[in-house]
């Protein structure tokens, strides 16, 4: 036989399944669907990397077998492909993103092709299409429609780089996400979107799905719900009351001075007051220069000045206590005001330590004067009526205590923000709504939607903050369509995480120019069965995109509350030397270069063979040999090929248990321990020197998966019928898993002396005998007494002697 040559079959495999139409979606809707989504890329200039070919592979493996058990499949793809590295690109390259974009995708997809991905391209879709963006509006106005958008003066995140404010979400450690650029506040009048209505829901729906637990927890962590009260101090002289948020008003009996935000408005209030004005006025201005990040570290530093001639009343001890103002209470967080209990809180402990406050233990253990005791599993004390009871009950307690006095009452906050929907750059969807004098914000009519980005040239951020549109003075000129009157369109364009809000319903039907999709559509394929995507969009788009599902939920134009049935998450992979892999470390292996040199299935199987898929992975090109050499070796099986349609004796076992191991294993996204136990069952095959047909038809199947191409060419050379990807799936029948023989351990004294293959079932009289007989047991036996014997059923047999 010829030798194996990924080059001549691959291209010409691609083909055929593309004039065959040969992964189009079904109509068929007696058929039980199952939609697989991974997540669309951005179609960057670089092209693709080995990192895209992983989540691909796998969910292409998950789709291609479930097509041969007879599902109806929708595996599509797209791009989103708005956003600031194209616009960036465009201005430093002057070409046009719009044109950036084209060539991008044109590359993106030609390089997926070469992969031999089983997407269905007819429904290809792309956020910068005006025939999608025009429902990104559409929805966008549906949210405003329903006061879920609305416009605030906001102290947002600006990347001096990027010159963009950004969401909280885009600043990574203080820095700017994309850029790495210092992030300071600047306040600018911006689009949010109210995602904090739903904050709830978000935390308990996830009781409706199958996400990994790692991503459950993050979005949980991320939303930030906490549970506890809100509780009023009087400062003391004055009709005033100073609001707390606390999840411990347990412990107020322990709160022994106060901390207010800097920029609390009590500060200004009481001007005249506070006796050292100077030095509030300037540790304020000092705190402000500060990334909400910065101040909120745990580690750093505690910095803050005394309100001097103000004091508040704690409610519990009738005590007179002092208000400090410092940087790691937060304005932006629950009321902006703490109760300090620095015996149990670790950052009002290192507070007081520093500025010698008093410390006043309220929970039993621990030793105050060293650390806060932050245990909850305690009792109370020095608590008055607390006292004796167990923190959770002491918190009910204390919450009734000031619900009753009307001084307080139970709430709960949460860490998430609402989400700032403005972006003052060109590549983005218009955000579609006029502003008149008389009437306000005003939406584009929808039968003028899409609104078109208009053409310019000059899409360069101003420095001013505001968006290139701005200066489009004949495009921002317009009338009222309420009063007909002179207004002005607003400027602002929706950030990059809009057009991937509601993907995955487009998917359902991308051509529909009436609706976002239809609901025969969306009710037949929604929600999506299976999504994969990397751990980095856990809070991002995964958030975003459960909150715009939740809306349209609402509206009744989707049919379930959660878009998403299961959701899991792959690993990185990384540079041969475990590092991530980038251009300036040089590491950086180009998928088209390993397609070229070995097949695209080669690239394929090493990225599932590369190790456990949830888990980050280095690069091994000695790895990527290995498996074309796998490969090279099933292409040779050709030879050793006989007659028989069935299966051989000898290996009938061996076929069952590997139908089932890797049936499972693929769908327990466990495809290195699948492609394993293809290997060791092809070594069989070598070992025996021959391999029937019918063996070798359902190694094909169930390789075909990750190796598509080739699998698919051996079908056809060999004539197994038809074409491989209209076949039906390997069954395995439980019986035959079961091998008749187990190879048991023979001990003697604990060390390993023989092993025996025994048939299963046999009883411990007949095994003994067998055990008996052995030579190796024998020499070590004779002359000695037998003191014990244990049998570990079909495992092991254990002899003591004396
Ligand atoms: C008294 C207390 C005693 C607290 C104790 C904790 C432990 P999470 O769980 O993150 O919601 N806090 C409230 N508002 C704050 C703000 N704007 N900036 C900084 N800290 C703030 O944390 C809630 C706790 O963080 C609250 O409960 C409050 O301190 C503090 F043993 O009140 B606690
Ligand atoms: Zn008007």
């Amino acid at each position: 036989t010829e030798e194996y040559s990924p080059k001549k079959i691959e291209k010409k495999w691609q083909d055929i399944w593309d004039n065959e139409e040969a992964f189009k979606t079904g109509i068929d809707k007696t058929k039980p669907k199952f939609y697989a989504l991974v997540e669309f890329p951005y179609p960057s200039g670089q092209g693709l990397h080995v990192g895209h070919p992983r989540p691909y592979t796998a969910l292409d493996i998950i789709a291609r077998k479930r097509r041969l058990e007879g599902y109806n499949v929708l595996y599509p793809m797209g791009w989103d492909a708005f956003g600031l590295p194209t616009e960036n690109y465009a201005i430093k390259n002057k070409i046009h993103p719009q044109i950036v974009t084209e060539n991008n995708i044109k590359n993106f997809k030609n390089q997926l092709k070469s992969l031999g991905y089983s997407f269905d391209w007819n429904r290809e879709i792309n956020t910068t299409d005006p025939n999608y963006y025009k429902w990104t509006q559409w929805i966008f106005l549906k949210l405003f429609e329903k006061g879920l958008a609305y416009k605030a003066e906001m102290p947002i995140n600006w990347c001096t780089s990027c010159q963009v404010g950004l969401a909280n979400e885009e600043v990574v450690n203080g820095v700017c996400e994309r850029c790495g650029s210092e992030v300071v506040h600047r306040v600018k009048s911006q689009w949010m979107l109210k995602i904090t209505e739903y904050a709830d829901r978000l935390i308990d729906d996830l009781d409706l799905v199958d996400f990994l637990d790692k991503i459950k927890t993050q979005q949980k962590n991320w939303i930030g719900r906490s549970e506890g009260a809100e509780i009023d101090f009087k400062l003391s002289g004055k009709d005033e009351i100073l609001k707390v948020f606390t999840t411990r008003p347990d412990t107020l009996f322990g709160a022994t001075y106060m901390v207010i935000s800097p920029e609390h408005k009590l500060i200004d209030k009481y001007r005249e007051e506070i006796e050292n004005w100077d030095a509030v006025m300037e540790y304020r201005e000092m705190a402000a220069k500060k990334s909400d990040f910065e101040r909120m570290e745990l580690a750093k530093d505690k910095t803050g000045v005394v309100l001097k001639g103000l004091n508040a009343i704690n409610p519990a001890t009738g005590k007179e206590i002092p208000i400090w103002i410092s940087d790691y209470v937060l304005m932006s967080y629950g009321t902006g005001a703490i109760m300090a209990v620095p015996a149990h809180d670790t950052r009002d402990w290192e507070f007081a330590k520093k500025f010698n406050l008093p410390i006043i233990p309220v929970i039993e253990g621990g030793n105050v004067e060293e650390e806060a005791f932050t245990d909850y599993n305690s009792t109370l004390i020095n608590s008055d009526f607390l006292n004796g009871l167990k923190v959770t009950e002491a918190k009910a307690k204390m919450t009734a205590w000031v619900e009753e006095k009307g001084i307080g009452k139970k709430t709960k906050n949460f860490k998430l923000r609402d989400w700032v929907f403005s972006r003052q750059r060109y590549w983005g969807e218009p955000i579609p709504l006029v502003h008149c004098e008389e009437c306000g914000y005003v939406p584009v009519p929808e039968n003028e939607l899409p609104l078109l980005l208009p053409e310019t040239d000059s899409y360069m951020p101003s420095d001013n903050g505001d968006s290139p549109l701005a200066k489009m003075t004949d495009w921002v000129e317009t009338t009222c369509p309420k009063c007909g009157g002179h207004a002005h369109r607003e400027t602002d364009t929706m950030p990059q995480w809009a057009g991937s809000s509601w993907y995955f319903l487009r998917y359902a039907d991308p051509d529909n120019n009436q609706e976002f999709a239809s609901k025969e559509a969306l009710n037949y394929w929604l929600p999506v069965d299976w999504y994969n995507g990397g751990m980095e969009h856990t809070t991002l788009h995964l958030l975003y995109s459960r909150f715009w599902h939740k809306f349209l939920f609402d509206l009744g134009l989707v049919n379930e509350p959660e878009p998403y049935q299961k959701r899991t998450s792959h690993g990185m992979i990384l540079g041969e030397n475990n590092e991530k892999m980038s251009k300036s470390r040089g590491n950086v292996v180009n998928p088209d270069d390993i397609v070229r040199e070995f097949g695209a299935d080669t690239l394929r199987t090493y990225e599932m063979f590369i190790g456990a898929f949830e888990l980050s992975a280095a690069w091994s090109n000695d790895g990527v040999k290995g498996c074309r050499r796998f490969l090279d070796r099933v292409w040779k099986l050709q030879d050793f090929l006989t007659e028989d349609e069935g299966y051989s004796k000898e290996l009938e076992i061996k076929m069952h248990q590997t139908i089932k191991k890797v049936t499972t294993d693929y769908e327990g996204l466990k495809f290195n321990t699948a492609i394993a136990a293809m290997m060791a069952l092809i070594n069989d095959f070598y070992k025996a020197s021959r391999i029937t047909r019918g063996e070798f038809k359902t190694l094909l199947i169930l390789l075909n998966p990750a190796a598509p191409h080739m699998t698919e060419e051996l079908f056809e050379t060999l004539k197994f019928g038809g074409r491989l990807y209209q076949t039906t799936w390997p069954k395995w029948e439980e019986a035959k898993t079961i091998e008749a023989q187990v190879e048991i351990a023979i001990q003697v004294n604990g060390k390993l002396k023989a092993t025996l293959a025994i048939s299963r079932e046999e009883t411990q009289e007949a095994v003994k005998a067998q055990v008996m007989e052995l030579e190796a047991v024998q020499t070590v036996i004779s002359g000695k007494t037998i003191v014990k014997e244990i049998y570990v059923k079909e495992k092991i047999y254990n002899i003591v002697v004396k």
